[in-house]
C-alpha cells in the first residue's frame, strides 16, 4: 500500500521536473523549485517539519519569507511556521536576543567566534527533538545564514549533522551603480537604470526588494545609486526623499545607501563661489548638506567621490591635495558614522608618459594623511578594467590607509552583455596576487581584508551591471558575474570553481554532466575572451569611446586614450616598454615582483607586451614567435567560441528553452564579434610584422580597410 502511495505521490513530481517551464531569468538564482532529484528530496522531506523564526524585526521578518518561499517552492508543500517544536526537524532562527530558544542552547561561544554579520548553522537536539539552528550575533546574519541554508538545499548538498560557522572577511561589499539621473546607465547594457526617479518616492517597484533579496542572499550590505560622474541635483530634497524611499526598502535587507558627492555641488546647486574644501564656507555647506542627508536617511552610508579625473572636478582645481578634499566630506560624515570611498582612479588633462603610474603617483606621498573614515577605491589594475591587467601597484603601497578594489561587473571591455564571459577568474586572480609588500604571501586578497596592515575599515567594490532587462543583466551569463561579485567580497579566497558550481546548480540545473561541462566553459571564457581580443597582454585596443569590437588603429583625439599609445607596434616590434629602460612603470611594484616582471625572461607570458616592447621574432616558451603566438591567440580564442557553442548545445532539454535559445543566439553573435577581433588585429598588426599568417589558420575575408570602417553603435 505504502509502496503504491509513493509511485502515485512520484508521478506528478516526476511531471513537474520533466516539463520545463520557460524561464526569462528574472528569479536570478534564488529559483526554488521543486527539487527534482527523489532521493534528496525524500531525505529533506524527512528532516524538515516546519521552521520558527523567533523575532518580529524587519530583517527576521525577510528571513522567515525567504525560508517560507524557499521551503515550499524546494520541498514541494506547505511549510507552515510554528511558535513551538513539537516534532523533530524544525529549522530555528533567530539571535540570542530575540529568541529564547537560542539562548538557551549552548552555542555561546561558537557565536562569539563569527562577526556582527556572520552565522552559524548546526543540527542538535532540544528537548529531545532534532532541530536545525541559523543562529547569529544579529539579525543580518540569521539573514545570511537563511540564504546559506537555502543555497545549501538548491545545491543539493547533506542537511544533516551541520555544523557551519561563517562570517564576512570584508566590512563593507558595495555594488556601484553607474547610473545617471535621467536613467541612462554609463557602461550599462541591461537597459535603463532601475531607480524610476520619476516615479519615486510615490510608486515603488516590487523590483526595488527583489533587487534587495538578490544582493542580500550573496552578502552584498550597500549600493551607491549614482553614477561616479556625479549630478549635485541627487543632493537637493527633491531628490534625497526619493533616496529615503528607496533606502528603507532596502533596509530590512541590511543594504545601506551611498551616493555620489559632485566635488563642485556647493557652487553648483549651493550658491557659493567656490568649492575649496578648506574655505570655511564650503565646509559649513556640506556639514549642513551632509546633515540634511541623514534627516532624510538616519543610516546613510557616505560618499563616494571621483575627483580631478576624466574631468571631473576636484580639490586639485583649488591646488588642494586628494587628502584635503576626503577628510572635508570626512569630518562632515564622521559624527554620523558615514564613510567617505573616495577613487583613486585619476588622471588629468596633461597626457602622462604613461597613465599606468598616474594613480601611485598621486596618492602614495599621501599615504597617512586620511581621515580614518576614508577608504581608497584603487581599480584592480592600473589602466582600466581591461581584459587581462597585472595588479594595481597601489595594492601593498599605502599601509597606513585602508584601501579597497574595484572590480567593473559590468562589461564594458568585456564585450558588454553580449559575450559569456564569467569574470570571477579575473578577480580571483587579482585577489590572490602577491603584491609582496610585507614579504611572500602579502596577497591583494590580505590587503583589502584588514589582515596584512590591520585595517579594520574594509571593502570591495563592484561596477554594477543590472538594468531594468527583465533578466537583470542582459546576458543570463551576465548574472552570474554579479553573482561572484558579491560570493568574493564576502570571501576574497573562494574560488571561481566553487562558485561556478554554486551559481550553475541554482541558476539552472543541479545535473551532473551539465554542471561538469559548463563550468569548463565558464572557467575558461575569461581566457578565451583575452585571446580573441587582447593575448599576451596587449591593452586598451578597443573601439573608440565604445569599447565593444577592435580599434587597434585608433589614433586620433587624446594620447592616452588612443590604441597606438598602449600597444606601441612598429616596424621593430610590439609592446609597451614599461621596464627601467622605458617607462619604469615596474619601479612601482615591490621586490621581487619588480624583478619578475623587469626581465623578459620571468615576465608572465600573459603580460609580455604589458611591460616589454618586443621584437616580432622574439621566442615565446611554446617555441613560436610574438607574430606566431598572436596568430594562434587569436585563432584559437575564435575556436574557443565554436567549443563553447557545442557545450551548450548539449545543456537542450537540460535548461528550459527559453533562456536556452537566448544563450544560443548570443553565442552565435560572440563568434562573429571573436572572427572580427581575429581579423582585424591580424590584419593591422602585420602591417608592421610584415609576416604571413601561417596557412594552417582561417584567413580573414574581408580586408583591414573593412574593419575599418566598421562602426559600432549600441
Ligand atoms: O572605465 C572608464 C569608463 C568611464 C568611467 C571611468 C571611471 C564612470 O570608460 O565611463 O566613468 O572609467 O571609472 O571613472
Amino acid at each position: 500500500m505504502k509502496r503504491l502511495f509513493n509511485a502515485l505521490f512520484l508521478i506528478p513530481l516526476l511531471l513537474m521536473s520533466s516539463l520545463l517551464k520557460a524561464e526569462d531569468g528574472y528569479r536570478l538564482w534564488l529559483r526554488y523549485d521543486l527539487i527534482n532529484d527523489q532521493l534528496i528530496l525524500n531525505l529533506y522531506n524527512k528532516s524538515i517539519t516546519g521552521f520558527m523564526i523567533e523575532g518580529s524585526s524587519p530583517t527576521l521578518k525577510a528571513a522567515g519569507n525567504e525560508l517560507q518561499i524557499g521551503l515550499n517552492g524546494l520541498l514541494g508543500r506547505v511549510i507552515h511556521p510554528i511558535t513551538s517544536i513539537k516534532k523533530d526537524g524544525t529549522i530555528v532562527a533567530g539571535t540570542v536576543q530575540s529568541s529564547p530558544l537560542i539562548a538557551a542552547l549552548n552555542i555561546k561561544y561558537r557565536l562569539t567566534q563569527i562577526n556582527d554579520e556572520g552565522y552559524i548553522i548546526i543540527s542538535t537536539v532540544y528537548q529531545k527533538k532534532t532541530i536545525i539552528v541559523i543562529a547569529a550575533n544579529t539579525d543580518k546574519g540569521v539573514l545570511y545564514g537563511t540564504f546559506h541554508f537555502l543555497r545549501i538545499m538548491q545545491t543539493h548538498q547533506s542537511i544533516s549533522g551541520l555544523s557551519i560557522d561563517n562570517s564576512p572577511k570584508t566590512k563593507l561589499r558595495l555594488l556601484n551603480h553607474w547610473d545617471n539621473l535621467n536613467r541612462t546607465v554609463e557602461r550599462g547594457y541591461a537597459g535603463l537604470s532601475l531607480w524610476d526617479w520619476k516615479t519615486l518616492p510615490d510608486s515603488i517597484s516590487p523590483r526595488y526588494t527583489d533587487y534587495a533579496r538578490a544582493n542580500a542572499s550573496i552578502g552584498i550590505n550597500g549600493t551607491v545609486l549614482t553614477n561616479v560622474n556625479a549630478n549635485a541635483l541627487i543632493l537637493t530634497k527633491e531628490y534625497l526623499v526619493k533616496v529615503a524611499a528607496l533606502a528603507n526598502i532596502f533596509r530590512p535587507y541590511g543594504i545601506k545607501v551611498y551616493l555620489t558627492a559632485r566635488f563642485s555641488a556647493p557652487v553648483e546647486i549651493g550658491k557659493l563661489k567656490t568649492a575649496d574644501p578648506l574655505d570655511p564656507d564650503v565646509i559649513a555647506w556640506w556639514n549642513k548638506k551632509v546633515e540634511e542627508i541623514y534627516s532624510y536617511i538616519p543610516d546613510f552610508g557616505g560618499f563616494l567621490i571621483k575627483a580631478n579625473s576624466e574631468g571631473q572636478p576636484g580639490p586639485q582645481n583649488y591646488k588642494r591635495s586628494h587628502a584635503d578634499g576626503a577628510n572635508m566630506f570626512a569630518d562632515a560624515l564622521a559624527p554620523h558614522k558615514g564613510i567617505v570611498m573616495w577613487r583613486a582612479f585619476v588622471y588629468d588633462n596633461n597626457v602622462p608618459d604613461d597613465r599606468a603610474k598616474q594613480a601611485y603617483n598621486e596618492f602614495v606621498p599621501l599615504d597617512g594623511q586620511f581621515r580614518k573614515n576614508v577608504i581608497i577605491q584603487v581599480k584592480n589594475g592600473p589602466i582600466d578594467f581591461q581584459p587581462r591587467e597585472p595588479f594595481h601597484p597601489l595594492f601593498g603601497a599605502m599601509p597606513s590607509t585602508p584601501l579597497m578594489p574595484e572590480f567593473q561587473i559590468t562589461q564594458e571591455y568585456l564585450g558588454f552583455s553580449t559575450h559569456l564571459v564569467f569574470q570571477a577568474p579575473l578577480y580571483e586572480e587579482c585577489l590572490k596576487s602577491d603584491t609582496y609588500s610585507e614579504g611572500k604571501g602579502s596577497l591583494v586578497a590580505r590587503v583589502i581584508d584588514g589582515n596584512l596592515e590591520g585595517h579594520s575599515l574594509t571593502a570591495m567594490a563592484g561596477v554594477s551591471n543590472i538594468g531594468s532587462d527583465r533578466n537583470w543583466t542582459g546576458h543570463p551569463f551576465g548574472q552570474a558575474n554579479w553573482y561572484a561579485f558579491g560570493r568574493l567580497a564576502w570571501d576574497p579566497y573562494l574560488t571561481s570553481d566553487a562558485i561556478a558550481d554554486e551559481w550553475l546548480k541554482m541558476t539552472f540545473s543541479n545535473d551532473n554532466k551539465f554542471v561538469e561541462n559548463l563550468k569548463k566553459v565558464m572557467l575558461a571564457s575569461r581566457n578565451i575572451t583575452v585571446n580573441y581580443m587582447t593575448p599576451i597582454g596587449l591593452h586598451h585596443i578597443m573601439y573608440a569611446g565604445l569599447h565593444y569590437g577592435p580599434g587597434p588603429w585608433v589614433d586620433k583625439g587624446r594620447q592616452d586614450w588612443t590604441a597606438v599609445y598602449y600597444h606601441r607596434a612598429d616596424s621593430a616590434g610590439i609592446g609597451f616598454n614599461r621596464t627601467s629602460t622605458g617607462s619604469n612603470a615596474v619601479g612601482q611594484y615591490f621586490q621581487p615582483v619588480r624583478d619578475v616582471y623587469e626581465s623578459l625572461a620571468t615576465c608572465p607570458e600573459n603580460l609580455l607586451l604589458w611591460f616589454h616592447h618586443v621584437s616580432w621574432d622574439y621566442k615565446l616558451k611554446s617555441g613560436n614567435t610574438v607574430w606566431e603566438e598572436l596568430c594562434f591567440r587569436y585563432n584559437m580564442g575564435v575556436d574557443s567560441v565554436r567549443w563553447m557553442q557545442k557545450q551548450w548545445l548539449e545543456a537542450k532539454g537540460i535548461v528550459d528553452n527559453e533562456r536556452f535559445e537566448k544563450v544560443s543566439s548570443l553565442l552565435v553573435k560572440q563568434e562573429e564579434n571573436a572572427k572580427v577581433w581575429r581579423d582585424a588585429c591580424l590584419l593591422y598588426f602585420q602591417t608592421f610584422s610584415k609576416r604571413p599568417i601561417p596557412e594552417k589558420y582561417e584567413k580573414p575575408d574581408k580586408t583591414l580597410e573593412y574593419y575599418k570602417n566598421l562602426k559600432y553603435s549600441f
